[in-house]
């Protein structure tokens, strides 16, 4: 097996099954770490810096530790020395030779803070409540020092690091400036563009929570943590800051009620839990408040750019220059450096045959809390920036919005873009024409003159994304200057009885790997899905793994898996050839069924299972018993998703309310295991990104470094009824690389979605003279352009 258009004929591929694991969802049964509790389990609180910026003076901690069932109060004293920082866990290298800056990040605060939130003390007490009073009742006295928010004003600002004295992370360029230059010289037509992508909060339901236990017979530390990759968490945190062997760490992320990537970095209260549990041998506690979560939890984008596109008489593109400051934040997340640069930059030549470009990255330190990868992490930008650009070089070459994309999309492949990637596969036109009809684009004129007629304005707004998934290819992710690849490893495990057991290092928060990761396994060994059983999120019971993000779960985690059914495979045929007393280069299989070729002879993959733990007159020297076999899968490219998002709004000029009154997505994940999945993944990513373009923003005080949307009552989530029904399809060019053909699909909603409605807005005010909104075009910013705009 191998070849991934076979693959996708096979039975369970490309069905819509119900999804495993909703039955323990539904009823109420799924077990998030909250719901788990330890013998002897005590309670910790956190107490947060009030200050964006300070110098610690004092810190008295005797009230509180005198207060009723409080424990222990610790603060960054006592831990100096103890441990190291928390790690940045994807380092790239800067490109002007100057090193990266990484500062230290103390588990708890030594001597200063840096935003609003930072961690200051943990109180252990024996009731949250205790933990609670006794937080209030530890005196802190602050030196406050300025405070930068704004990525703009970082260089001029007080530095928050002394390794930093600019508060700058990196330079970093990738291209080739001098031919980018040659081309705008010889352009027909620069267009360029400012913008801002807005800081966001990714706010998954179940907050943060985790448990620190420590088990004195046996020396071994236990955390259960709502995390999206255990065994990133463990290596972090035992390699890296306590230096503690590895195996005396077991890391349980059970059920884990979305992370978005907000769940990916090893948090200080995560260490600080461990550690202390055994300090004082008990377990303990905590789970962060929404209130917490809001300043603490790991955010998003936070880009500012500058760009610029030259473009020839026939509307061609010719190159790409592009600008960009990132906000990585107070401290370096896990994927904080990998973000504006592998993850963005490299994605900024899209779907077009752009020859030339050239990307520079500032990333600077600020007194806000670390950004990481929310959903979409890097290529979100790039497509805002891209998409962006294109729709307003149409504009002012006359064209129409399809026609500009059309005349520059990739027809041929593979094709080597000028930042790095080379994509396998796609059919970026086919899926273009495909939105526009689904879209009903050639009837747009007369709904909006319907609009017109009730006092609206309406737009349409394109976006033709692509997005590298899979996440990473050591050969690509080290060329680019990253710590490390991310491979990922499968075990499959067939007992006696023909069941199977599925160990991955993958880690299902909402994206239903119960279900597809079972859907492949029966599809290769022709059983029944019910018959088999995925474990994940265990360091204790999966053998390794690299954890959810990137969209890389089916396409990584999932040919780990193909991997070991391909060994299990080999091994199987061997042990039905011995019991049909022939050469295993005559067994055939499929079907769940063993054949000698060119006669009826066959034996079921049940059989061939009870055999292999039940043997009879095995020859031992040519085979060992058992049927259990590990794999781990390093992908040689990533995969290129891409599709056309197609947006119509009607805005009401009198308020600047935007309605999304129809979306469009055609999207191109390759082979598809689980339809039903993939459609939910695609609402999930759209309702994100509609919610970035619209509604969502992270703000903080420009001088207290406060944070002002700290709450739902000031940071607005999409509700339902802020969408219509979303209108989907796709197109499908198998990944060429990986041995099930697909493409990742969890995060194209959110990347392909908020140009399009940007477009859309823009297009709904063009005859009023607007011609640039910031997300999110909430209704003031609409109301102020349609005022600033007019004569
Ligand atoms: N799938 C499929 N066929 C394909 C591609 C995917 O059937 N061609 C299925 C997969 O088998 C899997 C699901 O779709 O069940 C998503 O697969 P994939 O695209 O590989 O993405 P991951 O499983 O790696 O999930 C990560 C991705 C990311 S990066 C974020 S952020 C995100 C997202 O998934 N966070 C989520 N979707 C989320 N959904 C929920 N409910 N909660 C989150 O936190």
């Amino acid at each position: 097996m191998g070849a991934n258009d076979n693959f996708a004929k096979l039975p369970h591929i490309g069905e819509s099954l119900r999804r495993k694991e909703d039955a323990r969802f539904l009823m109420g049964d799924g077990q998030y770490t909250d719901d788990i509790n330890l013998a002897h389990q005590r309670y910790a609180v956190f107490v947060r810096s009030p200050h964006a910026h300070a110098s610690i003076k004092r810190i008295a901690t005797a009230r509180a530790s005198a207060m009723p069932g409080v424990v222990r109060v610790f603060t960054g004293d006592d831990i100096a020395g103890k441990m190291n920082g928390l790690p940045c866990g994807w380092l790239i290298t800067s490109t002007d030779g100057q090193p990266m800056k990484e500062p230290p990040h103390p588990v708890l605060a030594q001597g200063k803070v840096r935003y609003v939130g930072d961690h200051v003390a943990m109180v252990v007490a024996d009731t949250v409540e205790q933990a609670r009073n006794a937080a209030e009742a530890v005196e802190v006295e602050y030196d406050v020092l300025p405070a930068v928010v704004d990525v703009r004003d970082a260089a001029k600002a007080t530095a928050l690091h002394d390794i930093a004295p600019d508060n700058r992370c990196y330079k970093w360029a990738i291209g080739d400036k001098a031919q980018v230059d040659a081309a705008f010289a010889k352009a027909a037509h620069v267009t360029k563009l400012d913008l801002v992508n807005n800081r966001l909060v990714p706010n998954p339901i179940e907050p943060r929570s985790a448990i620190g236990s420590y088990n004195r017979a046996t020396d071994e530390y236990t955390l259960y943590v709502a995390n999206q990759n255990p065994h990133v968490e463990r290596l972090l945190m035992t390699a890296f800051v306590l230096g503690l062997p590895e195996h005396k760490v077991r890391v349980i992320a059970p059920d884990v009620g979305g992370g978005f990537g907000s769940k990916i970095y090893l948090y200080a209260e995560d260490v600080a839990l461990t550690w202390a549990a055994r300090q004082l041998q008990c377990a303990i506690k905590w789970t962060c408040d929404r209130s917490e979560a809001f300043l603490c939890d790991a955010h998003g984008r936070d880009h500012v750019t500058h760009a610029e596109l030259a473009v020839d008489s026939q509307g061609k593109f010719l190159a790409l220059r592009v600008h960009t400051d990132a906000n990585l934040g107070a401290y370096l997340s896990t994927f904080a450096t990998a973000v504006p640069t592998i993850l963005y930059a490299t994605l900024l030549a899209g779907q077009y045959t752009t020859p030339q470009v050239y990307v520079e990255v500032d990333a600077w330190f600020t007194n806000t809390a670390p950004v990481d990868a929310y959903r979409g992490a890097g290529r979100p930008e790039a497509t805002y920036l891209l998409e962006r650009i294109v729709t307003r070089c149409a504009w002012e070459l006359g064209l129409p919005q399809d026609e500009i994309r059309e005349r520059n999309m990739i027809t041929s492949f593979p094709y080597q873009t000028p930042v790095a990637l080379q994509y396998d596969t796609g059919d970026y036109l086919g899926a273009m024409f495909k939105a526009n009809a689904l879209a009903d684009v050639k009837n747009f004129e007369q709904r909006r003159k319907a609009s017109e007629a009730r006092g609206l304005k309406r737009g349409i707004g394109y976006s033709s994304y692509i997005e590298a998934c899979g996440i990473a290819p050591s050969n690509i992710a080290g060329a680019l200057g990253a710590r490390a690849g991310l491979f990922e490893v499968g075990e499959i495990r067939v007992n006696p009885t023909g069941s199977v057991t599925v160990f991955t290092g993958s880690h299902s928060h909402g994206q239903g790997h119960e279900t597809t990761f079972a859907q492949v396994v029966a599809a290769r060994l022709g059983i029944p899905v019910e018959n088999i059983d995925v474990v994940h999120g265990d360091t204790g019971r999966v053998p390794f793994g690299m954890g959810t993000y990137g969209s890389r779960s089916i396409s990584v985690g999932g040919a780990a898996i193909m991997r070991a059914l391909d060994k299990i495979e080999t091994k199987a045929k061997k042990i039905a050839a011995h019991l049909m007393e022939t050469g295993e280069g005559d067994i055939e299989f499929s079907n769940g069924e063993f054949r000698v070729k060119g006669t009826d002879k066959k034996v079921t993959f049940g059989q061939v299972a009870l055999t292999a733990y039940v043997p009879h007159n095995y020859p031992l020297d040519k085979l060992e018993p058992g049927l259990n076999e590990t794999a781990f899968y390093d992908p040689t490219n990533f995969t290129f998703p891409a599709g056309t998002y197609i947006c119509e709004v009607e805005i009401d000029p009198q308020t600047g309310v935007v309605r999304v009154d129809r979306f469009t997505a055609v999207d191109d994940f390759g082979t598809i295991i689980n339809p039903m999945i993939v459609e939910g993944q695609v609402h999930g990513g759209l309702v994100q990104g509609i919610g970035q373009a619209l509604i969502e923003n992270c703000v903080y005080d420009k001088e207290s470094g406060q944070l002002l949307t700290g709450s739902f009552m000031d940071y607005a989530m999409p509700r339902a009824d802020d969408f219509p029904k979303f209108q989907l399809d796709t197109v499908c060019t198998p990944c060429t690389h990986n041995p099930l053909g697909t493409k990742g699909c969890g995060e194209a909603g959110a990347i392909g979605s908020p140009p399009a409605v940007i477009n859309a807005v823009l297009d709904a005010l063009r005859d009023l003279g607007v011609k640039d909104i910031d997300m999110p075009a909430s209704p003031s910013r609409v109301w102020e352009a349609i005022q600033a705009a007019r004569p």
